[in-house]
């Protein structure tokens, strides 16, 4: 695990990646691996081209095989402990020529839940290369002290992806572009900023957000029981 500091008055601490908040994971995969992968995830889905499909490895060999892929877990371990279950997980597609910006949000709370950011951590992972042209994620480094922030939906536009949460904080947040090449991942803190813009690109850029936890770290707000595929390790 990472050095934490104590936090200042106000602020919590800088949590389990360190001041920034955020980790590249480089080659979960061979680059040229991801992107065959997202052509066959483009493939079947140019027909209805949905922006967001939920859970998929759930029933999906694929994504099963990539929330288990070594170096991706490993990392995970290293960061939330031994004992790993996902908790959720979304397929981002942006495709070309379409307007679908991702507003600034935290992935550890929403009405259902709050995770712990002690023993949880997300990771996003791309399956195409991303930039600044194709929708790269934008993080703002060092947001995760100030904890959890007031959220609210964003208006339903009728969008395939359903609706998304956003920060209550306006236009003015200034963030980083963090670009990350096909096969590789970003672990953020649950409570970091983030945001992406819509896809200027000529190809769809493809990413899953995974939601990684260690026994405990869930609670419920809705009063349901939380869903979890464990991983590794006990206490599930
Ligand atoms: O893939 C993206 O552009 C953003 C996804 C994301 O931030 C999320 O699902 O929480």
């Amino acid at each position: 695990m990472t050095g934490r500091s104590q936090p200042a008055s106000s602020e919590q601490a800088d949590g389990l990646l360190g001041p920034p908040g955020y980790r590249v994971v480089a080659g979960w995969t061979a680059p040229a691996r991801a992107r065959a992968r997202a052509a066959e995830v483009i493939a079947a889905h140019r027909g209805t081209a949905p922006e967001v499909l939920r859970n998929p490895h759930v029933d999906q060999e694929w994504a099963q095989a990539i929330v288990r892929a070594a170096r991706l877990l490993n990392a995970v371990r290293d960061v939330i402990g031994p004992n790993v279950a996902v908790e959720n997980m979304f397929l981002v597609v942006k495709w070309p020529g379409r307007d679908f910006e991702v507003p600034w949000h935290q992935d550890g709370i929403n009405d259902r839940l709050e995770l712990d950011p002690e023993r949880s951590v997300a990771v996003w992972v791309a399956l195409t290369d991303t930039d600044t042209e194709s929708g790269c994620l934008h993080v703002v480094p060092g947001s995760q002290r100030a904890g959890y922030l007031p959220y609210e939906a964003e208006p339903d536009t009728g969008a395939a992806r359903g609706r998304a949460l956003g920060i209550r904080v306006g236009d003015s947040i200034q963030g980083v572009a963090v670009p990350v090449r096909a096969g590789s991942g970003l672990l953020m803190d649950t409570r970091l900023l983030h945001c992406s813009h819509s896809n200027a690109g000529d190809g769809a850029r493809v990413g899953l957000n995974i939601r990684y936890v260690a026994p405990g770290a869930v609670s419920m707000r809705d009063g349901s029981s939380p869903s979890l595929s464990p991983l590794s390790g006990t206490g599930w």
